[in-house]
C-alpha cells in the first residue's frame, strides 16, 4: 500500500522554541524568530515543523508544565504570533505539529489551584491519596506531595501534578484543548508520555531501579480506550496526524499502539535504540555499541508497522557527539547519521541543529544548567557519595542541555542580541548556518541533497527494508521494492573497514568523494547510498 500523507512521505523538523531565534533581545527564543526562519526550514527542504510545547508554562520543566493549553506563553509571543506562524507556514507548504502533554499539567494551572479544596468540582481532575504510595519518578525522588490532608500524585517534578484520566471531564477538556489548536489548521500533535497517562491502580509497585510502580501505569488497557476515543472523536476529524512519546515500549507495545485498525496513534517515538550506550539509566553511560545500536534499529524497522526515526530531541544528547565523533570526524560522521536517518523505513526526525553538527554543551560548572532533572540527578548523585568530579562527568554526558544550547546561526552565534537564557556553544565559530550554507561540503547541504533524494525515490518512502550487515560496526541495509533498490552503507566506527559485501550499482551520494564501487576499504565514519535495479 503506496504511504501517500505527508507524515508518511514528508521530513519532521523539531524546534525547542526557546534555543531556535530570539526576535526580541530578551535572550529566549520565540515565534517571532521561528517566522523569520520558516524559509530557510523550506529552502532545507523540511515539510513539518514540531514546536516543543509554547504554551503559558512557569517554565518548572521547561513548557513541558502547562498553566494554560489555550494561551501562550508572554515569553514566546501573543496568540496572534502563534495565529502569524500557522498561516505562513501553511502558506509556504509547510505543517505544524504542537506538542500535547496530557500527562500532567503545571501546578499553577487553574484546574489544579481548584483541585487543592476537596470540596472542588476539579477535586477529581488529578490524583490525591491519602498516603503515598512507593512509586519512583521520571525525574528520581518521590512522587507524592502533600497538599492540605492528601497527597497527589507527580511522576515528574512536584510542579507537575498527573491528571486523573479516569475522570470523563477531564477527557472532555482535553478534547476542547485538541478542537481548539486543530481548527487553527495545525497538523497533528506530538503526544508526550502518552502511554503512561492512566493509572488502573495505585497500589505499590515491584522495587525495580528505575520507575517502581510502572506496572500500573504502563500501556494500561485503559490508555488505549483514551487514545481511541481522542483519534475517532477528534483527530478522524481533520487532515491530522498523531506521533507518540512513549517511554518503554516493544515493537509488540508500538504496534499496539499505532496499527491502522487499532484507531490509536499514527506513529511513536520508542526508545530502545536510545538505549544502547547506558547500563539501564540514562546516567550510567556505557561506550556506544554500534552492533547493539544497528541491530536494535533493524529490529525495529522489521516489526513495527511504522517508525518514527530520530537520533536525538530536546531529552537526548546530541547524536553527533553521542553516535559519531565530534572531535576528528565531526563533518564525517555528521553525515553518516543523517545518511541512516534518512534512508530508514518510516517518517525522519531532524532535531534543530543537526543539519548543521552541532555538539553536546561546554558548560563548566553546574551552575550553567539550567534543566530541572539535571540539577536534580546532581543532586541524588551527591547523597550517594559519587565523586564530584565523576557526577559532574555524568552530567556533561547525559544532561538534557546538551541539546537545548542556543541554535547556531553564525559565527557570533546571531540567536540572540541580548543574553541568551543558556549558554551559547563556544564552537559557534566554526559550527553555524551561515558558514555551513556558504560550504558545498558541509553537512547543512549534505542534508539538502540528502533531502532531496528521500524525498524523490519512491524506494525509500514506500520500499520494504532488509538488513544486510549489522556487525563489525558496518551497517548495511536496504530499501526494495520490486523496481529496484537503495542500498545503504555505514561505516559507524572511525576505523578503515573491509566492506563485507560487494557493491555495485550507481553512487547516489557519499559523506567522501568516492567516485566508484571497485573493491572499497570504507573510510571512518564513510557513508556510501547505492541505487540498484532490481530488488535485492
Ligand atoms: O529523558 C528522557 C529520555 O531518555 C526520558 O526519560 C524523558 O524524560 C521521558 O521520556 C519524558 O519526556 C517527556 O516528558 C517530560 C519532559 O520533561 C520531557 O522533555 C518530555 O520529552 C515531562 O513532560
Ligand atoms: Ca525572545
Amino acid at each position: 500500500m503506496e504511504n501517500t500523507k505527508l507524515w508518511q512521505k514528508g521530513i519532521v523538523y523539531q524546534i525547542y522554541p526557546r534555543s531556535f531565534m530570539d526576535s526580541n533581545s530578551d535572550g529566549i527564543g520565540d515565534i517571532q524568530g521561528i517566522i523569520s526562519k520558516l524559509d530557510y526550514l523550506k529552502v532545507l527542504g523540511v515539510d513539518i515543523i514540531w514546536l516543543s510545547p509554547v504554551y503559558k508554562s512557569p517554565n518548572d520543566d521547561n513548557g513541558y508544565d502547562i498553566s494554560d493549553y489555550m494561551n501562550i506563553n508572554p515569553e514566546f509571543g501573543t496568540m496572534k504570533d502563534m495565529d502569524e506562524l500557522i498561516e505562513k507556514a501553511n502558506q509556504k507548504g509547510l505543517r505544524i505539529l504542537m506538542d500535547l502533554v496530557i500527562n500532567h499539567t503545571s501546578d499553577e494551572h487553574k484546574w489544579f489551584i481548584e483541585s487543592q479544596n476537596p470540596e472542588s468540582e476539579y477535586r477529581d481532575y488529578y490524583i490525591w491519596k491519602d498516603k503515598p504510595n512507593n512509586w519512583s519518578g521520571f525525574f528520581s525522588g518521590t512522587t507524592w506531595e502533600k497538599k492540605g490532608d492528601q497527597y497527589y500524585l507527580h511522576l515528574f517534578s512536584v510542579k507537575q501534578p498527573d491528571l486523573n484520566w479516569k475522570n470523563p471531564k477531564v477527557m472532555e477538556e482535553i478534547q476542547k484543548v485538541m478542537h481548539f489548536w486543530l481548527k487553527k489548521g495545525i497538523y497533528g500533535f506530538r503526544c508526550d508520555v502518552i502511554n503512561i497517562i492512566y493509572k488502573s491502580s495505585l497500589e505499590d509497585g515491584k522495587k525495580s531501579l528505575i520507575l517502581t510502580g510502572s506496572e500500573h501505569y504502563h500501556s494500561q488497557e485503559g490508555c488505549h480506550k483514551i487514545l481511541k476515543t481522542l483519534r475517532t472523536k477528534v483527530m478522524d476529524r481533520y487532515d491530522a496526524f498523531t506521533v507518540g512519546e512513549t517511554v518503554l515500549v516493544s515493537t509488540k507495545q508500538a504496534n499496539d499502539l499505532i496499527l491502522p485498525e487499532r484507531q490509536e496513534l499514527n506513529m511513536v517515538f520508542a526508545f530502545e535504540h536510545m538505549e544502547t550506550d547506558q547500563i539501564n539509566n540514562k546516567w550510567f553511560k556505557t561506550k556506544f555499541k554500534p552492533n547493539k545500536f544497528m541491530k536494535t534499529i533493524s529490529k525495529w524497522q522489521e516489526e513495527a508497522y511504522w517508525n518514527a526515526n530520530y537520533l536525538g530531541n530536546h531529552d537526548q544528547p546530541r547524536s553527533v557527539s553521542r553516535f559519531g565523533d565530534d572531535q576528528d570526524y565531526r563533518v564525517e560522521s555528521a553525515k553518516m547519521l543523517a545518511a541512516l536517518n534518512l534512508t530508514l523505513k518510516g517518517t525522519p526526525y531532524i532535531f534543530e541543529g543537526e543539519e548543521i553538527g552541532m555538539t553536546n554543551g561546554d558548560f563548566k560548572s553546574m551552575d550553567e544548567y539550567r534543566d530541572i532533572e539535571s540539577h536534580r540527578i546532581y543532586k541524588l548523585l551527591k547523597k550517594f557519595m559519587i565523586p564530584k568530579k565523576i557526577r559532574f562527568k555524568m552530567i556533561q554526558k547525559t544532561s538534557r542541555d546538551n541539546a537545548r544550547t542556543p541554535m547556531q546561526w553564525n559565527k557570533n552565534g546571531g540567536f540572540t542580541q541580548g543574553e541568551p537564557w543558556l549558554k551559547v556553544n563556544h564552537n559557534t565559530n566554526f559550527i553555524n548556518v551561515e558558514d555551513s550554507i556558504e560550504d558545498p561540503n558541509s553537512i547543512y547541504n549534505y542534508y539538502r541533497k540528502l533531502i532531496d533524494i528521500r524525498k524523490n525515490k519512491n524506494i525509500l518512502i514506500n520500499g520494504s527494508f532488509k538488513r544486510l550487515n549489522t556487525k563489525n560496526n558496518i551497517f548495511i541495509f536496504s530499501r526494495y521494492t520490486k523496481k529496484g533498490s537503495v542500498i545503504t552503507v555505514l561505516n559507524m566506527s572511525k576505523k578503515y573497514k573491509k566492506c563485507p559485501i560487494k557493491l555495485n550499482g550507481d553512487i547516489l551520494l557519499s559523506n567522501y568523494d568516492r567516485q566508484d564501487l571497485s573493491d572499497i576499504k570504507l573510510k571512518p565514519f564513510e557513508a556510501i547510498i547505492i541505487r540498484k535495479e532490481g530488488a535485492l
